[in-house]
């Protein structure tokens, strides 16, 4: 800026080169607040060392090992995959390869549902970037990588700070073989709540744009009125429409009679009539017994003709026993995570999959090597996370009781822990499940979960009992979420809602008819636009208009990041979360080809008015930011 300014001064302008109007000319010195990237980053690095990353507890800088990326032959082409049978044989033909293959065909969930369930959704791009592709080249026989959707969306932008978009745009172009597949919450699109039917369309095309290829689509209460929209949209865009089943309940158990066999029976009839291409079959919280996967998996290859794709948590520590009684009844697909992210809330094995089907005609045509080769990357990488591990180190078969999906259960602990709760953690389960059954025994999955939690929550702190709610529900202010739900804001469950408890909680208010977005008032996308453009004074992208539709909080915050910090998703992730040791020095590469050096020299004591100046060198040249010490 300084250059800038002294370029543009008349005097330097008129051709005068005696440099001395440099000392007279005080506001050469007066420079525009725009900082550049490198100040940005400083900025930004500084703030973790005086203040560290929210939610990690502060620690000194640990010392890393190197994840060790697989060796790949760059130079050869990439194999191709089943991407390139979508691209051929369209949707159909994808799925009539499916049923061809004697093999179960695996997903891989480690870039989605695996962190989800087990790091709170933490992994950054820059570690998926490092693998996406060595993935690609050694795996080019998976059916899918499952790596966006579901909580992916939201926690980039807020707690890690970068574009979901960009995150799907450059995985996809390291990954060109293998389908992507992402988690899509039917009319709840990424979020948690019901949208307008134009922003469930737009963000579909948008998403098929950007390379999604197998759109998971559920409803939280299985509602396949609020999933048709979904499914229509992405047949339109000559997608993969996987419409799913939430599992629930214990079809084993002859006591449970509302979700029992024929009840999924005629929900995967119900789905392949509106249009599915695979059927899903979504055991979010890991319940579904291996005899009980064995007889539902029969029934339903004897009840339709789509593939069918199981999913799983091995919360239980039953998954693997699962997978192979389904797969001996003909499942088609199963998802997996590499091994070392994968077991208790995460996804079953894949490399102890291949194991335990040795001798198996159905045994995964994959190499067991790569996934070696992989789990020695995840295993060090997942090392940076570990401020986010949920601190479950065994299987739980307590699952089977309260039914929490595998990504509920640290959620919900640190809601509790946040009110106070942590002492009674085991009361709030029990009373989850107790919330189930006064709900009428509700499919719980987001967000359709996060009422029941709610509600559990609310009624363990209140010191409040079924009956009190039954008694003195009338003078109770019950949470927003839980007034939405019985309103008919996600959807209507299954059999209806209880009516007695539903006139307790809407107190008057009226339940709404038919789906919610159906009357819900179309975005204006041409409008928001130029608001926005105003607004974040620049040019706005479809992806921004998305992303503010979904989260218009959360996305202007990270707007406001964005302009401080820069792009803060090219630092490696230890830095990321733990700033820098003094002394130690980095490369960044801001773009390609174009590298900073920064140093750490050293941090000045908190002065008077509570700041702290960090000293830094960036590509040698002393540089240092004021930064308030908010300890
Ligand atoms: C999500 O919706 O994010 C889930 O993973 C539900 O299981
Ligand atoms: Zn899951």
């Amino acid at each position: 800026a300084f250059l800038e300014n002294v370029v543009q001064h008349p005097k330097f302008l008129s051709g005068e080169y005696n440099t001395s109007f440099i000392d007279q000319s005080p506001e050469l010195f007066v420079f525009p607040k725009r900082k550049d990237r490198g100040t940005k980053m400083l900025s930004f690095i500084g703030e973790t060392i005086v203040n560290g990353y929210p939610g990690l507890e502060q620690i000194k800088k640990p010392i890393f090992e190197k994840p060790p990326v697989p060796k790949v032959k760059y130079i050869d082409s990439i194999p191709n995959g089943t991407k390139q049978i979508l691209d051929q044989h369209g949707p159909e033909g994808l799925a009539k390869w499916v049923k061809e293959q004697n093999e179960v065909l695996l997903t891989d969930t480690t870039f989605r549902d695996a962190h989800q369930s087990l790091l709170a959704t933490r992994i950054r791009t820059h570690d998926l970037k490092k693998i996406a592709e060595p993935t690609a080249r050694l795996l080019p026989n998976l059916f899918s990588m499952e790596m966006w959707g579901g909580a992916t969306y939201d926690v980039t932008m807020r707690f890690l700070h970068e574009d979901p978009w960009e995150r799907l745009l450059t995985l996809r172009k390291q990954s060109p073989n293998v389908l992507f597949q992402m988690l899509l919450r039917a009319s709840n699109a990424v979020g948690y709540t019901n949208y307008p039917d134009n922003v469930i369309e737009q963000f579909v095309k948008k998403s098929a744009e950007a390379g999604i290829d197998v759109f998971r689509i559920f409803d939280s209460l299985n509602w396949v009125e609020g999933m048709r929209l979904a499914i229509d949209s992405v047949r339109d865009n000559g997608k993969v429409a996987e419409a799913s089943m939430c599992y629930t309940g214990d079809i084993l158990d002859s006591s449970r009679t509302k979700y029992d066999l024929t009840y999924y029976k005629s929900l995967a009839k119900e789905l392949e009539q509106a249009g599915a291409h695979i059927l899903g079959i979504k055991d979010m919280a890991g319940l579904l017994k291996p005899e009980a996967a064995y007889q539902l998996i029969t029934e339903l290859k004897d009840s339709i003709t789509i593939p069918i794709h199981l999913h799983t948590h091995d919360t239980s520590g039953n998954g693997l026993f699962t997978y192979a009684r389904a797969i001996e009844a003909g499942v088609d697909i199963v998802d997996v995570a590499v091994s070392s992210m994968a077991g208790l809330t995460s996804q079953p094995s894949a490399n102890s999959l291949y194991y335990a089907l040795s001798g198996s005609k159905r045994q995964p045509n994959v190499d067991i090597q790569a996934f070696e080769q992989l789990a020695d990357f995840w295993d060090a990488t997942r090392k940076y996370y570990a401020g986010f591990e949920s601190g479950m180190n065994a299987p739980h078969t307590e699952v089977y009781e309260h039914e929490m999906p595998g990504g509920q259960y640290s959620n919900l602990k640190q809601q509790a822990k946040a009110v106070g709760l942590t002492d009674r953690w085991n009361e709030v389960k029990k009373m989850y499940r107790s919330v189930n059954d006064m709900f009428g025994d509700v499919v719980k999955v987001t967000p359709s979960s996060k009422v029941v939690g709610d509600m559990a929550l609310y009624m363990v702190q209140n010191d409040l009992t079924e009956k009190d709610i039954f008694e003195r529900g009338q003078q109770l202010d019950f949470p927003d979420s839980v007034v939405d739900f019985f309103q008919g804001q996600l959807g209507k469950p299954y059999q209806g809602f209880p009516k007695e408890l539903q006139t307790i909680i809407l107190k008057g208010k009226q339940p709404l008819e038919g789906r919610p977005g159906e009357t819900m008032e179309s975005v204006d996308f041409q409008e928001m636009k130029e608001t926005l453009f105003h607004k974040l004074e620049r040019q706005v992208t479809s992806h921004d208009l998305l992303s503010y539709t979904l989260y218009p909080k959360v996305f202007l915050e990270f707007e406001q990041f964005r302009k401080q910090f820069g792009d803060v998703s090219v630092l490696d992730t230890p830095t990321f979360f733990y700033g820098l040791r003094l002394g130690e020095e980095i490369e960044v590469e801001i773009e390609k080809g174009k590298t900073l050096i920064v140093k750490l020299v050293s941090i000045s004591k908190p002065q008077s008015d509570g700041n702290r100046i960090v000293y830094f060198e960036l590509n040698g040249q002393p540089r240092e930011v004021v930064i308030k010490d908010q300890n």
